[in-house]
């Protein structure tokens, strides 16, 4: 950044668009690709931006509470749940960018007419139980570039989580924070409220790879299986006598975020109860995994797997997942592949 003759005004900041733009450019000398991508990403924003200002405006409109109905799993569904939904679909519909969308809160996929090359999957609201409470929520999502012949079905996302060009989410929390990742490196964005606009705060994030915290619903241990018991029991009774410390706040967004800047591990395994998991494949398990990986952790399934290589077989399909500081996870996965 350029030198600013004021200390106490930074007056060369980085904006997403600004580092979106510097980015397409760079990969368009590589890849010849259009500025497509740069417009989505931009559609993208804009979601973000509507959504926080609807949570935000939550409490003094009456927003929070249920909407009456039910979303494709039949959860209950917020009001929220609902507005970020339609917010989501309309700028995704409106960058004409998009071919083929996947929401958490639609039961089928949603193709769009026109010429989008691009696939986007995504939960629009994760971790909406928690909206009460004012505790943070956020919008996970991943996007695929369309194969050269498709004219959009759902082959276009029954794909391995490796082959997202993006990934990424924003967290409604005290700020509004985006965490995205374009397969080089993962980047952090705040919100300024007063200039509209995301700020490049958290450049080139790393997790570190050791971390003494676990981060999982230990309200399940009793349908756990042996080998999950037996991982969690290790870091609670270790030989070294320090036992880990425990985080977890029921909000897979907030989880995450506080993993990849303090490190340590998150999980959701399957168990007796859910046998395959609770969190879906698609639009929660491959975007986190692309982000945890790009900041140089791992993350895997039940079996040790790793999550980015699986092919989900249908759009709300459920896994396993276990991810964090590489150093844990492969800790974990010598429990998990005992
Ligand atoms: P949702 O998509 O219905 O909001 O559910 C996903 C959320 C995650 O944010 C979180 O990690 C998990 O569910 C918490 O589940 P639990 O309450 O079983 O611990
Ligand atoms: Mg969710």
């Amino acid at each position: 950044m350029a030198q600013s003759s004021n200390p106490d005004v930074e007056t060369d900041i980085v904006t997403l668009t600004r580092f979106i733009l510097q980015s397409q450019t760079e990969k368009e000398k590589e890849t010849q690709v259009t500025g497509d991508f740069t417009l989505l990403l931009n559609s993208l924003q804009f979601a973000f931006k509507f959504i926080a200002h609807n949570i935000r405006r939550a409490t003094l409109v009456n927003l929070l509470g249920l909407s009456g109905s039910a979303n494709s799993t039949g959860d209950d569904q917020k009001k929220l749940d609902v507005i970020g939904d339609d917010i989501f679909i309309n700028a995704m519909k409106a960058s004409g960018k998009v071919k083929v969308l996947v929401s958490e809160e639609q039961e089928d996929l949603i193709v769009f007419s026109g010429n989008g090359r691009y696939a986007v999957v995504c939960d629009p609201i994760d971790g909406s139980s928690n909206l009460d409470a004012g505790v943070s929520v956020g919008t996970i999502f991943g996007v695929y570039r369309l194969p050269e012949d498709s004219s959009g079905s759902i082959k276009d996302v029954l794909r391995p989580g490796k082959e997202l060009v993006a990934a990424g989410y924003t967290m409604y929390g005290a700020s509004a924070n985006l965490l995205l990742s374009t397969g080089n490196g993962l980047n952090g964005f705040t919100l300024d409220n007063a200039l509209g606009e995301f700020i490049l705060t958290h450049p080139n994030l790393k997790i570190p790879e050791y971390r003494a915290i676990y981060s999982v619903n230990e309200g399940n241990s009793m349908y756990w299986s042996d080998q999950a018991k037996a991982y969690f029991e290790s870091l609670k009774f270790p030989e070294s006598g320090k036992p880990y410390s425990a985080r977890y706040i029921g909000s897979m967004v907030a989880d995450v975020h506080r993993t990849i800047l303090y490190g340590g591990i998150f999980a959701y395994p399957a168990d007796k109860k859910s046998k395959k998991g609770k969190l879906r494949l698609l639009y929660e398990g491959f975007p986190m995994a692309y982000i945890i990986e790009q900041a140089g952790g791992h993350a895997i399934n039940d079996y040790g797997e790793r999550i980015l290589d699986l092919v989900p077989t249908e759009i709300h399909e459920r896994s396993g997942v276990w991810l964090g500081s590489s150093g844990e996870i492969e800790k974990a996965k010598k429990f998990l592949c005992a």
